[in-house]
């Protein structure tokens, strides 16, 4: 099997008692990577956002039976690819919403009470000089939540804990979210009304470049815009155009189109109204070791017959056949 992440020593061990285990660098082509005698005989991978499984990877790895990803995203991998060649995909939903969910209201934090503003402004010494800026409350502001799965729903519970009124807009309504008392808007009136917008979409064919000028030109000047799910759903030209204009009012960004971003070749490193993290939603200890766990499970489960933990193609379905 080829690793991609860094593994805690129990899960190297329980690969290694079972697997001839090859490391390959997180980015690298795996199939460039390794000689051909061993890319012959993978059977399985774990990689991280960063590998790409594309058609290639498939056509040249034929002996590959799952790539499990160390993600519950899995845009770098060609689904479809995976299918055709009998391969399982698996990631890790369920275990990082907490952690991703705790951050988005951190940036909701940061652009709403302009938390890293003020502490610039205390450790620039200006506190000495005038009192600091205003900043704004969350109590009472609408939040529209763009995707309503499983993070959305930790996102929107914790915003009414700060008293926000959440909306949300989503491919299919969701009656046990509208229970609660989340309220339904279409996607246009969503960009219009709220004070923050937060994306909470997997990357696809159809949500990539799907934010763009249009939605920003609908957004209130006061608005903030929150993205913690990939760079590439918004066309990231038409945010900095917004944000320097003035279309809106701020962004709190997690991700962007290339990562890591280069604040030298970016204009949002200049930017005072935008809080910039470096893909660090699902970043803390315990969200990092769960997702790891299940991501070398669920490959040790599909090459030893057992279904895995979280596949996102069970019609390729090899479960009780592997196993040797
Ligand atoms: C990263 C993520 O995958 O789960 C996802 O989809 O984007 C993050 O959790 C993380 O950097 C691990 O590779």
């Amino acid at each position: 099997v080829v690793v991609s992440v860094n593994l805690p020593a129990d899960l190297q061990g329980a690969l290694q008692e079972r697997f001839e285990v090859h490391p390959v660098a997180p980015g690298e082509r795996i199939e460039k990577a390794l000689a051909p005698d061993v890319a012959a005989r993978i059977r399985g991978v774990v990689g991280t956002v960063r590998t790409p499984l594309d058609q290639a990877f498939f056509q040249s790895m034929p002996a590959v039976r799952v790539v499990s990803n160390f993600a519950v995203g899995y845009d770098n991998i060609d689904v479809k690819a995976a299918t055709a060649a009998n391969v399982v995909v698996c990631n890790t939903p369920g275990v990082l919403d907490a952690a991703v969910a705790d951050l988005t209201l951190g940036l909701i934090l940061c652009t709403g009470r302009n938390l890293v503003g003020l502490d610039r402004f205390v450790r620039d010494g200006r506190w000495a000089k005038g009192a600091a800026p205003l900043s704004y409350d969350l109590m009472g502001k609408s939040l529209g939540l763009l995707g309503m799965g499983r993070i959305g729903r930790m996102v929107a519970e914790r915003a009414r804990a700060f008293g926000m009124k959440v909306f949300y807009h989503n491919r299919n309504r969701q009656a046990a979210a509208e229970a609660t008392g989340i309220g339904y808007l279409e996607r246009d009136e969503l960009f219009r009304t709220c004070d923050f917008v937060s994306v909470h979409v997997p990357l696809t064919d159809a949500t990539r470049n799907s934010i763009g000028a249009r939605e920003f030109g609908m957004m209130k000047p006061s608005a903030i815009f929150i993205n913690t799910s990939r760079g590439a759903v918004v066309d990231e030209p038409a945010m900095i155009e917004a944000l320097k204009n003035g279309t809106i009012a701020g962004a709190g960004l997690d991700v962007f189109v290339k990562e890591p971003l280069d604040p030298a070749a970016s204009a949002l490193a200049g930017m005072d109204n935008v809080t910039l993290l470096p893909h660090v939603g699902s970043a803390t200890h315990e969200t990092r070791r769960a997702m790891i766990d299940l991501a070398v499970h669920n490959l040790i489960d599909v090459l030893e017959g057992a279904r895995p933990g979280a596949a996102v193609n069970p019609e390729v379905d090899h479960y009780g056949t592997l196993k040797e």
